[in-house]
């Protein structure tokens, strides 16, 4: 057991390993309650560093034997580890057997070798090869692998490992075998077996470079019908990583496979990716167009690492973010090219901020505050975060706007052709991108670009602009900081490049002439002071400044506006991005100013002039239906706490947000009217982004119109239709949120025919459990709902996914449910992370950050949620993973 050790693991301690494993040849019997697995390593001296004994990880596992070249040796164990002392001196290599057993069944943690379903399956990434077999579990020893697995026949009549199948046949007693070589040296962290009854959709492809594949995605039997959408993905991916960045697939096969439980989205195993079914599985009766959107995503994700994660790794787990912020920047390239025009790529972009500002600012600004490559941890799952990813992609994403699209592929191709088939660092990639490109602005300032990586925290971006009518300027003042984080008293000044325009009277953008200048691609400042002045010379007009277009870095812009300036900018902005945030904008500072003004929550914030404009948009003819669903979307109530000094008044900022809502139902009612009317029948379903943003935008209206009933029963009595009668499950989660939104009566039964139609589809039943507990808390009525919810045969802890629909969307997802008055919120979060804690710590610690902003809270919310959270601290079996969030979040 890991529990209990509260040994801290620093980034500047890392040492080259004393040992190289070349080969690992293994032998797995499997068995639910004892698997036997026989591991064969060559393993030499690495001549680099002086000599040691054999350090080999492990993780709840039963040592049977070891052999060093054929006999019996000591060994002894230290805490968890295999230590041998006695071995051959010299660099030549010798053979190690280390026999060992574990048991799947009772892996509930669901890290090594687990069961789900009856099925077997494996997650190795960050340290779970150690509770498969004893080894140098860390990812910059790579080694070529040779799997044969053992099984019963009937039982479990697929048999995959990574790699290339080499051998399979008969055994004795009903059993059979499969033997498996994987020609590519991986780390251990990409090793997975994966063993049931299971069938798999087969495609053969011929890619642009004349190359044949197998292709195949493996699910259960019955889920067959819903595999169309993943295949589809996976073949747009492998010709995209090719046509984008001539990277090309190295596999004769290479295979997906979906399971129920699984703690994270999917794994990118080499050539054997195992999935979350939640982002593989799909069809239009049971997935919205948001599952298929992210199956797409996470399909690509996973393809993707296979060159920037696999081929090229990571030395240690610091660098996480080398593979996972240039893969996440990877596909969300990839799902914006599918997405296609100008608009649909826009909308990708935005809702990829939406996470970053909500998601990932949060971080940025609590307890877990890191950088994007981290100093410690005590846990590295804990370290799987959206500073690492989101952040990670938006700084390789800075990196593609400093040097241009082609600067930036040329560094890509650099990068492997240095560093294929090693594991390397951060800094390593960002060298690499520089020595591409001399003369970019990255070169330029590299040491000041990486401080990125280095620190913690949002950057501010200040900005004043001021027009002089007679002289023809616009003068820019911009200035930077960066709040402290843990550890970081001080900030150095970053470079931030920001894409700007001026936007003239008519809407159009004024020409751009920087006096003493010239702007990167035509439009990109570069600031790297900590002030500087711009002056733009030829301004014949007084403009309206746009900056930060498209969000060219995750940084806060704090710049006076006037709601005049805003609704022009909403009305015109040729970036698509800024026009959206200027709503945004413009909605933010009626609440803002709402929540400042104490008292009773007015009724009617929006102005006249704002909800013309917001008009204006869902009118626009020229404008698609996924934009107006967007840019008439309030901003979250944890987005607008996050734009609070402190003090957070949870229930007051619900209040104001529904106030505006409210406001803007009814305001609107025609024209959600009319939007319903042009967008509610999108005809046979498929989920490209014209008819999806069309149905999102319906969704809206509904909701509205729902909202805006005031007693009158069309508006429910239609969504209740829909409820049971729409055509996919978009339409139908959407209408059956509409009436949860209004608290109708009628929900109650809609929630009970959805139940009965859809009882056996696990992913539908997880929507189920979600859309109620993030239903509207009408006398408090949430939290009461959710402990009987706990209550239903279908709910259980032990399946990530039900877990995560029930519990997160009740913690994080129903802000004015959550935070009670009399904190008993609170106190059920505590006691569900220390119940989870005993099933998944991985599990426990996520649900556990939900209250990563208790701090920023006011009384009597803070002094309960305080209470709460020494509550968990103060459990003495408490796992590492949760340790290390509930002592940050009170230190
Ligand atoms: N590398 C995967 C994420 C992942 C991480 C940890 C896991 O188990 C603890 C599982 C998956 C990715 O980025 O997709
Ligand atoms: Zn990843």
């Amino acid at each position: 057991m890991r529990e209990g050790q509260t040994a801290v693991t620093r980034r500047l301690d890392y040492a080259p390993p004393a040992f190289w494993i070349d080969t690992v040849d293994l032998s797995i019997d499997l068995d639910p309650a004892k698997t036997r697995v026989l591991s064969k390593l060559t393993v030499r001296r690495n001549p680099d560093v002086p000599a040691q004994p054999l350090k080999l990880d492990g993780d709840e596992l039963n040592l049977a034997r070891v052999l060093l070249d054929g006999a019996g040796c000591s060994f002894r164990m230290e805490g968890e580890q295999l230590v041998l002392e006695n071995l051959p001196e010299g660099d030549a290599p010798f053979a190690l057997e280390i026999f060992t057993t574990c048991s799947p069944e009772k892996n509930s943690k669901l890290m090594g070798l687990f069961m789900s379903g009856g099925d077997f399956f494996t997650q190795c990434e960050s340290e779970g090869f150690r509770r498969i077999t004893y080894f140098l579990d860390r990812p910059d020893v790579m080694a070529t692998y040779t799997v044969t697995l053992r099984a019963d026949k009937q039982r479990w009549p697929v048999l995959l490992s990574n790699g290339n199948l080499v051998d399979a046949g008969e055994l004795e007693g009903g059993r059979h075998y499969a033997t498996w070589h994987d020609p590519h040296k991986k780390p251990c962290y990409l090793f997975a077996v994966v063993a049931g009854k299971l069938v798999a959709r087969e495609q053969r492809i011929t890619t642009r470079s004349g190359n044949n594949h197998l292709l195949q995605v493996w699910v259960r039997p019955g889920d067959l019908d819903q595999t169309e959408h993943a295949m589809n993905s996976l073949v747009h991916a492998i010709l995209w990583d090719e046509w984008r960045f001539g990277l090309k697939l190295d596999l004769e096969r290479f295979m997906v496979v979906a399971t129920s439980d699984f703690n994270f989205g999917a794994m990118e195993n080499k050539g054997l990716n195992i999935f979350n079914s939640k982002y593989v599985l799909a069809k239009p009766a049971t997935a919205t167009d948001a599952d298929f959107e992210a199956i797409e995503g996470v399909i690509g994700h996973e393809y993707f690492h296979n060159w920037t994660g696999d081929r090229v790794t990571c030395r240690d787990w610091f660098q996480l973010s080398l593979k996972e912020g240039l893969t996440v920047f990877r596909d969300q390239s990839f799902s914006m090219d599918m997405a296609g025009t100008a608009s649909a790529r826009a909308v990708k972009r935005i809702g990829d901020v939406i996470t970053l500002r909500t998601v990932q600012f949060a971080e940025d600004a609590g307890p877990m505050a890191h950088p994007v490559r981290p100093d410690e941890y005590l846990e590295i799952t804990n370290f799987y975060t959206t500073t690492i990813y989101e952040k990670g992609a938006e700084v390789v994403r800075m990196v593609e706007t400093l040097l241009g699209r082609e600067g930036f592929r040329r560094g890509l191709d650099l990068y492997f052709q240095r560093h294929d088939g090693h594991a390397v660092t951060c800094d390593d990639f960002i060298q690499t991108m520089a020595d591409a490109t001399p003369g970019s602005a990255l070169a330029e300032r590299l040491p000041q670009f990486k401080l990125w990586y280095s620190q913690a925290g949002t950057p501010v971006v200040r900005a004043q602009g001021h027009y002089d009518a007679a002289a023809q300027t616009y003068t820019l003042q911009l200035s930077q900081s960066c709040p402290p984080t843990a550890g970081q008293p001080a900030k150095q000044p970053m470079l931030i490049p920001l894409r700007l325009g001026l936007v003239g009277l008519d809407g159009r953008d004024l020409p751009l002439t920087l006096q003493g200048g010239a702007l990167l691609h035509g439009d990109v400042v570069v600031l790297h002071e900590p002030a500087a002045t711009l002056v733009f010379s030829g301004v014949t007009q007084e403009p309206v400044p746009s900056l930060l277009r498209g969000f060219s870095a995750p940084v806060k812009l704090q710049m006076e506006a006037t709601p005049e300036q805003l609704m022009h900018r909403l009305a015109h902005d040729s970036d698509p991005f800024n026009r959206w945030e200027a709503g945004q904008q413009l909605a933010l500072r009626v609440a803002l100013a709402q929540l400042a003004a104490g008292g009773e929550v007015a009724p009617a914030p929006l102005s006249d002039a704002h909800l013309a404009a917001l008009r204006a948009v869902l009118r626009d003819a020229a404008l698609d239906a996924a934009f107006k669903a967007l840019a008439l979307g309030l901003p979250g109530e944890s987005y607008i706490a996050d734009q609070l000094p402190g003090n957070v008044d949870p229930q007051r900022i619900h209040a104001v947000r529904e106030a505006m809502r409210r406001q803007l139902a009814h305001a609107l009612r025609a024209d959600w009217q009319w939007a319903w009317e042009h967008n509610h029948d999108t005809g046979a379903y498929t989920p490209d982004p014209v008819s999806s943003g069309r149905r999102a935008l319906a969704g809206l209206a509904l909701a509205m119109l729902c909202l805006a009933a005031d007693g009158d029963a069309v508006w429910p009595g239609k969504a209740y239709q829909r409820v049971k009668d729409a055509g996919n499950m978009t339409d139908r989660e959407n209408a059956l949120q509409a009436l949860l939104g209004c608290g109708h009566p009628l929900a109650a039964r809609a929630l009970e025919g959805f139940y009965a139609r859809f009882s056996h589809e696990a992913l539908v039943v997880d929507k189920w459990f979600a859309l109620q507990a993030r239903a509207p808390d009408v006398a408090g009525s949430a939290l009461p709902a959710v402990l009987a919810l706990m209550q239903h045969p279908d709910f259980t802890l032990k399946n990530p996914n039900r877990a995560r629909s029930l519990l997160f969307g009740f913690c994080s997802g129903n802000p004015a449910g959550f935070h009670r008055l009399d904190g008993a919120g609170y106190t059920f979060w505590a006691g569900q992370v220390l119940a989870l804690d005993a099933i998944n710590p991985q599990v426990a610690a996520r649900l556990a950050r939900t209250m990563d902003a208790w701090a920023r809270l006011a009384e009597p919310w803070r002094g309960a949620a305080r209470e709460a959270i020494a509550r968990v601290a103060a459990q003495p079996k408490l796992s590492n993973d949760v340790r290390e969030v509930v002592t940050r979040a009170l230190a």
